[in-house]
């Protein structure tokens, strides 16, 4: 089966946007609505085993303040959830419009080289689409939703990663096997994602994730690299490669 198409999930993926982006636009949501929650920078990361802001945000309650009820006659807690995300959306967006969030190393280079290889490209992720354009458009290229042929994102599926949900629906949008396709992700949850869709998936670790169970995965390094900034490889071999370009995904392709 030939190679088709690259499907990229977004958060610790295309841009490590967790720890001072998604978790700073939490807090500041937190603030405004007068809440004395404030989310360190560890305790977000055990929070991030729940994939989903509002769905983290609830799990949150639940185990760290169980008689939290909504301080809004007007909003049940679910209504009330729904607005705290809307805010934490809102700085998130403007964090990045600010230019505050880079994409990852290695990134823009490999979504060029493989356009220009007339590969298809997809995103499958599980955080808000205003999220994904905003990152798209501030962080990679004013016109680079138009890259992306299928952007699956947040609650358009019932379940989110690691269900194989959003990879299912992508890959069906695309009108593709998963053989023809490979998957880049960062965490356990997005790989237990991309593998139940039979996805071959290429790991690229961070600091949230680095100690994560990448079982299954075709290749895990730290990073995607660039020829003068080479990744170190973790499993995989590959070894002789200093970072992902068009060579090695149609050489790991290949492989059975
Ligand atoms: C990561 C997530 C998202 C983000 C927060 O998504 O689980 O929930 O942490 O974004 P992925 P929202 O790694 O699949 O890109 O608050 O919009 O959910
Ligand atoms: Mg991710």
């Amino acid at each position: 089966m030939q190679l088709e198409a690259l499907i990229f999930d977004v958060d610790g993926t295309l841009a490590d946007t967790e720890r001072d982006g998604h978790r700073v636009a939490f807090n500041q949501s937190f603030a405004e609505a007068g809440l004395d929650w404030n989310w360190s920078v560890d305790q977000y990361g055990e929070l991030l085993a729940i994939t989903g802001g509002k769905e983290r945000m609830r799990h949150y309650i639940q185990q760290h303040d169980p008689d939290f009820e909504s301080p809004r006659p007007d909003q049940d807690l679910t209504a009330f959830i729904g607005g705290l995300h809307a805010a934490k959306t809102r700085f998130y967006t403007q964090l990045l419009a600010a230019g505050q969030i880079p994409l990852r190393r290695g990134v823009r280079r490999l979504i060029d080289a493989a356009r220009a290889d007339n590969l298809r490209l997809a995103i499958a992720t599980t955080t808000t689409p205003a999220n994904v354009e905003a990152l798209l458009v501030h962080s990679l290229a004013p016109e680079s939703m138009d890259w992306f042929e299928v952007i699956g994102a947040g609650d358009v599926v019932a379940n989110k990663k690691p269900g194989s949900d959003i990879y299912d629906l992508v890959l069906q949008e695309l009108g593709l096997e998963a053989s023809a396709c490979l998957a880049f992700e960062d965490s356990r949850n997005g790989i237990l994602s991309s593998l139940g869709a039979n996805l071959k998936t290429i790991i690229t670790t961070n600091h949230y994730t680095e100690s994560h169970n990448f079982e299954g995965a075709a290749l895990v390094a730290d990073q995607l690299g660039e020829p003068d900034a080479p990744m170190t490889v973790q499993h995989g071999g590959f070894e002789g490669y200093r970072c992902v370009d068009m060579t090695l995904l149609r050489e790991l392709h290949r492989q059975t």
